[in-house]
């Protein structure tokens, strides 16, 4: 039975591998990190009774900033694989948090690279790097495949650009097992809330349901190569089941603005959304509402631009060319973005349709925080 090791287990792309690996046979273990809440909610339909026998999943307190952590945990499972998941992922924040988001996202891997060599699991534990089209930042040629150059614009960005180099550095200094996957844009039902498609898909839904009024974003002409997170674990997995390790860019090729992604998401709804002004002026309105369960009367204002959501320095346009996994890994996407996000927006209706059933029986419904 293998073993593999997955930091940033509670995130979205933490629950799709572990998923996975766990339906191959593998035997799974986490890092996660200490909270004043619980932060396990998307690994809970997966949760196994370590009191019980044969236990296949297990999760253990730690942080990418805490080397001996990582060391001792290393130690204890001595993995065949380990995802490097873990990560302050959000481009925005981080020019809030620059010197964390170095530390966790760029010193973290070193860190855990260092380990597994002072381990000496070299030989053994094969590493993947969740590494970023971020990374390809100022367009500097399109599509961005493998060999397009780096021009990070963000600090997670810059903090990656260090995790991608020190994971080549360490596979060609120390002939390790180490991959970077540069993934574009994935989303699902799971993806956190503050990432613009959840944020689009959760505020459709509540719109439609009478919750919320409006949805204020940043900028409407950023483009991104969005895919589904299910089929981007499949190709980290297949990534580290190669004879030698190299680095791939995973992405389906399209690439659509958020404009577009907001006309998508309320149309699943039934409802038309056009826009209209340009720039911070720039609005988007209902034209129609087809579906008679969602009262949204034409004519009310829906989506409006608001400058606090813009970042310092934007990555305008991203679009990856996927033929290196497609010839070498033998990879392709199975979903496509109408798929993505009706199955996005059809789980948010799922989840604010409770509220809604708490609204009609006079209940006070809790004003959901996701900025
Ligand atoms: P999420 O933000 O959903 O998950 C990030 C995970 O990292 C969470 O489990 C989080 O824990 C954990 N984490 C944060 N800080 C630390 C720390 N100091 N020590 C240990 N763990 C930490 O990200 P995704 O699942 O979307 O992405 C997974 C990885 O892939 C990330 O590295 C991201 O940067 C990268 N990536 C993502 C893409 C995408 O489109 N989703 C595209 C390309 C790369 P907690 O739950 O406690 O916050
Ligand atoms: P990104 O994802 O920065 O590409 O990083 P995000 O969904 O945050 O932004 C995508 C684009 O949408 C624009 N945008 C907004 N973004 C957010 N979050 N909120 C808004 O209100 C809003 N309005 C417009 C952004 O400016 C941007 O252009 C994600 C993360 O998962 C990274 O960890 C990962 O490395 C990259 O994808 C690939």
């Amino acid at each position: 039975m293998k073993r593999a090791l997955i930091t940033g287990i509670t995130g979205q792309d933490g629950s799709y591998l572990t998923e996975l690996l766990l339906s191959k046979g593998y035997e799974v273990h986490g890092i996660k990190r200490r909270a004043s809440s619980l932060n396990s909610q998307r690994l809970d339909h997966l949760y196994q009774d370590p009191h019980e026998a044969h236990v296949r999943f297990t999760l253990h307190y730690g942080d990418l900033t805490d080397s001996t952590n990582l060391i001792r945990i290393i130690q204890e499972v001595q993995p065949d694989e380990i995802y490097n998941l873990g990560a302050m992922s959000h481009v925005k924040v981080s020019f809030d948090t620059p010197e964390y988001t170095a530390d966790v996202d760029g010193v973290g891997t070193l860190r855990l690279l260092e380990a597994v060599r002072l381990l000496g699991l070299t030989k053994k534990t094969r590493i993947y790097q969740a590494s970023t089209s971020e990374l390809y930042g100022l367009v500097q040629e399109v599509p961005q495949r493998e060999t397009t150059p780096f021009y990070p614009r963000s600090p997670y960005a810059v903090a990656k650009l260090y995790g991608y180099w020190i994971t080549v550095n360490y596979r060609e200094a120390y002939g390790m097992y180490a991959c970077n996957g540069i993934l574009f844009n994935h989303e699902s039902p799971q993806r956190g809330e503050t990432f613009v498609t959840r944020k689009i898909t959760r505020a459709a839904a509540r719109i439609a349901l009478g919750l919320q009024d409006k949805l204020y974003l940043g900028n409407l002409d950023a483009k991104r190569d969005w895919g589904h997170a299910k089929d981007y674990v499949e190709a980290m997995w297949r990534m580290l089941q190669q004879e030698t390790a190299e680095d791939y860019v995973i992405a389906t090729g399209v690439t659509t603005t958020v404009r577009e992604f907001v006309r998508l998401a309320f149309a699943e709804l039934g409802i038309e959304v056009s826009f209209s002004g340009e720039g911070i002026a720039e609005r988007g309105t209902v034209v129609a509402c087809r579906d008679a369960e969602y009262q949204v009367p034409a004519g009310t204002v829906v989506v409006e631009v608001d400058e606090r959501y813009f970042r310092p320095t934007e990555v305008e346009l991203l679009i990856g060319d996927p033929t290196k996994a497609k010839h070498q890994l033998g990879w392709e996407p199975k979903y496509d973005l109408p798929a993505l996000v009706k199955e996005m927006v059809q789980s948010d209706l799922g989840l604010f349709k409770r509220d809604a059933y708490l609204r009609e029986g006079g209940h006070p419904i809790p004003q959901a925080y996701a900025e």
